[in-house]
């Protein structure tokens, strides 16, 4: 069979080589059609898998950090595997495609790296690489998170209360609210670069949250998960995490934290205002336009048919969160 790669009984090493490169080539092609036929979950992951044998060396880049554990905040729910969450990502700076962003963030440059507070504060804060992962003990925070799209993970996250930072940057009296923002860098993000791999969302991603809900102590500066720091397609070097919220307000990669007396633009509330409000609480009693948010796939182990719907709820079953929202009507401000 190999015969036919081979022109002459001769074996010269450009050959060789040539028809190995070859068979990766057909290899690469089979796993992409198998990525095809099967559908974007299962296929993507072990899809993912293969590439990794390869590719690890490169892509993954992470560190081991030290932290301790939080058990106070933390679920003790199976917990998702390295794999999925780290293969089945959503940051359309890399592409829709849910393994779109471990493929194309390979490369993304997190360090140097640097993070401003400012705005409505006495004391403006500039943090560097180092100090992003060193300034603030860390802690390990096992949260569910829930994607608007109804399915949700587990994820052992490393990282520090948002309220650290704020206090550090001393609010004034006026500030209200908190406005985040990813990188916006075209040059390393193609879906900046080209609406057809960002979905012509408008650029930098940016998000925001109401002073006492940034302040609240669920509300986690994430800069690693499963004792490592994030890889790029989970937000690396930094990225919010705020567990009771649809997965959207999780804003990844952030550069800037402005405090502000107004409520800020928040890029899907921009994109379909009545599909995904400022607020973004998880409620199965408020539905999507388009579909239920009664129940989500989590994703734990194994493939499509191993993964369980379960009963989405309100705030993601963080109800000491519930104070933030009291006299508010959540189906108008959801
Ligand atoms: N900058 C940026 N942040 C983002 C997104 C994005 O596209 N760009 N996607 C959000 C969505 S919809 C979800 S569900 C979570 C997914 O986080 P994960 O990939 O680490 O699970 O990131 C959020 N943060
Ligand atoms: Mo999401």
């Amino acid at each position: 069979m190999t015969k036919r790669f081979i022109p002459s009984q001769t074996f010269k090493a450009s050959e060789i080589t040539e028809e190995s490169v070859f068979k990766s080539r057909r290899q690469l092609l089979k796993s992409m059609g198998y990525v095809g036929a099967t559908g974007l979950l299962s296929g993507s992951v072990q899809a993912r898998g293969w590439f990794d044998e390869d590719d690890d060396k490169v892509v993954t880049r992470t560190k081991p950090l030290a932290f301790t554990q939080s058990q106070k905040w933390s679920t003790d729910e199976t917990q998702t595997p390295y794999a999925k969450v780290t293969s089945y990502n959503n940051f359309y700076e890399f592409g829709t495609g849910k393994d779109d962003p471990a493929e194309r963030a390979k490369h993304f440059k997190v360090d140097p790296w640097t993070l401003t507070i400012d705005g409505m504060v006495n004391n403006p804060v500039t943090l560097g690489y180092d100090d992003i992962l060193n300034k603030f003990p860390l802690e390990e925070r096992v949260y569910r998170l829930r994607c608007v799209e109804a399915w949700s993970m587990v994820i052992p996250w490393l990282g520090f209360e948002l309220n650290n930072l704020i206090k550090l940057a001393d609010p004034q009296g006026s500030a209200k609210y908190v406005a985040f923002q990813t990188l916006d860098d075209p040059k390393q993000m193609p879906g900046i670069r080209n609406p057809f791999i960002g979905g012509g969302i408008d650029y930098p991603y940016v998000e925001g949250l109401r002073l006492d809900e940034a302040l609240h102590p669920l509300t986690l500066m994430s800069v690693g998960l499963y004792g490592k720091t994030l890889p790029p397609q989970n937000g690396a070097p930094i990225r919010l995490v705020v567990p009771w919220k649809y997965g959207f307000k999780s804003i990844k990669s952030v550069v800037r934290i402005t405090l502000t007396d107004k409520e800020p633009p928040t890029t899907w509330n921009r994109l379909a205002a009545n599909e995904y409000g400022f607020y973004a609480n998880v409620n199965p009693d408020v539905a999507h336009p388009r579909w239920s948010q009664a129940s989500e796939r989590r994703i734990t182990k194994g493939g499509l048919f191993s993964q369980t719907r379960i009963a989405t709820e309100k705030f993601n079953g963080y109800e000491e969160v519930a104070p933030l929202y009291s006299g508010m009507d959540l189906t108008k401000y959801y």
